[in-house]
């Protein structure tokens, strides 16, 4: 039997423990692209659950058929599914979150949800369904939704609103459909610009964000944001994830990396922009985000099975060092110095300004401002983000 997360509440220094999970997708990659076939083994999920425990994973997530293949008997499916929750238990990992593979068949060629074809919109709630029985079975209580397929190549065969209408009307009927079944799913949508669509509908948080606000059951609904999605629109994904805090929608989160501007890189948390991911654990520790922190990435192509060990781990310790480095920030007196002067208060200026009253329109438009000498004040960036600099370099 192999432990998991050995640092856990159980272990040493009783540490909140983080919930760092991976996709069977992720580690289970054979790194197979549009250019070239495998590179590495086929590796079981009862593998995986082992593989992630070793490395200090708190859980697994999966798509339906990631377990259970599309054409399995009801027979064989027990049977993966028996042996998976074997592992689990074994092992001590859980499985937070479930979704459904609506992208990898060719019937969802042109869209699942958003396809134009009936009987396509109709097995993909069906398919749907019975996913969500599965990830129920094995405690799931996120659900995702990812929209890969659903987009277009071009506009002229499906109107773009038709799209948004249908795909409210499937997340309509599921959130329905957990109710009834008292799943209490937390339904989280996942955005993404483009890949494997030329243009995917719902293409950022943003976009979604104001969608679910249009949904029958907007409380059950938020957001799954992937670094590299908004990062490969050339967006910056700290302030659409610090959207969806303030909305109170993060329900989940994909941590990845990804340089901007390229095809979807799915690198090692923290691989190509450690500036960024610096700033994103902090968004992150300072809002007290406390759900899942799940990896959805891959090892690079040249790896094997160990090198798959090793982006695992990577993407564990990226996270723990950068934490470390946000102590450190948070606690530096010249640091919190800085951002004061950054950012002068005034309370009865604020009260004013944050309260509308026919007094508060009067005072502040008599009032006088020193706009030359506000104006003329330096603001002390330029220090305080090369001290960020130095705490992430480990220089201070
Ligand atoms: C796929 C995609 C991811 C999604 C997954 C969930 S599958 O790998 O690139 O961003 O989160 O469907
Ligand atoms: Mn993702
Ligand atoms: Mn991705």
């Amino acid at each position: 039997m192999v432990k998991a997360n050995p640092s856990g509440p159980s272990g040493a220094a009783g540490k909140a423990r983080e919930k760092f999970t991976f996709g069977l997708w992720t580690v289970g990659n054979i790194g197979r692209d549009p250019f070239g076939g495998p590179v590495r083994e086929v590796i079981s999920p009862v593998e995986i659950v082992k593989l992630l425990a070793e490395v200090g994973a708190y859980g697994v997530n999966m798509h339906d058929n990631d377990l259970v293949p599309i054409d399995a008997s009801p027979a064989k499916q027990k049977q993966i599914v028996d042996d998976f929750k074997k592992a689990l238990s074994d092992t001590g990992l859980v499985v937070p979150m479930a979704t459904t593979n609506l992208f990898s068949d060719p019937v969802f060629k042109d869209g699942a949800f958003t396809s134009g074809d009936s009987q396509v919109r109709a097995y993909a709630l069906q398919k749907t369904m019975r996913a969500m029985d599965l990830g129920a079975e094995l405690g799931a209580k996120i659900y995702v939704f990812w929209g890969g397929r659903e987009g277009a190549e071009t506009d002229a065969g499906k109107d773009p609103v038709d799209g948004i209408k249908r795909f409210r009307e499937a997340i309509n009927f599921l959130c329905q459909y957990s109710m009834q079944n008292n799943y209490n799913y937390r339904f989280a949508l996942e955005a993404k610009p483009n890949e494997p669509r030329g243009h995917i509908y719902l293409a950022t948080t943003g976009n979604y964000l104001a969608f679910i606000e249009t949904l029958d059951y907007p409380e059950m609904v938020g957001v799954n944001p992937e670094v590299a999605h908004e990062t490969m629109a050339g967006l910056n994904f700290v302030h659409h994830v610090a959207q969806a805090i303030e909305a109170g929608k993060l329900f989940h989160i994909d941590l990845n990396d990804q340089e901007s501007g390229r095809y979807d890189q799915d690198y090692r948390f923290g691989a190509a922009n450690i500036k960024q991911a610096f700033y994103l654990v902090k968004l992150l520790v300072d809002h007290g985000y406390d759900g899942p922190l799940h990896f959805d990435a891959h090892a690079y192509r040249t790896e094997d099975y160990e090198g798959v060990k090793d982006f695992a781990r990577g993407c564990i310790r990226n996270y723990q060092l950068l934490k470390k480095k946000v102590a450190r920030f948070n606690k530096d007196a010249e640091i919190q110095q800085l951002i004061k002067r950054i950012n002068p208060a005034d309370e009865k200026l604020d009260a004013l300004a944050g309260n509308f009253s026919e007094n508060a329109v009067r005072q502040l438009k008599s009032m006088k401002f020193d706009r030359k000498a506000i104006g003329a004040r330096g603001i002390p960036y330029e220090r305080l983000d090369q001290l960020a600099m130095e705490i992430i370099m480990g220089e201070r």
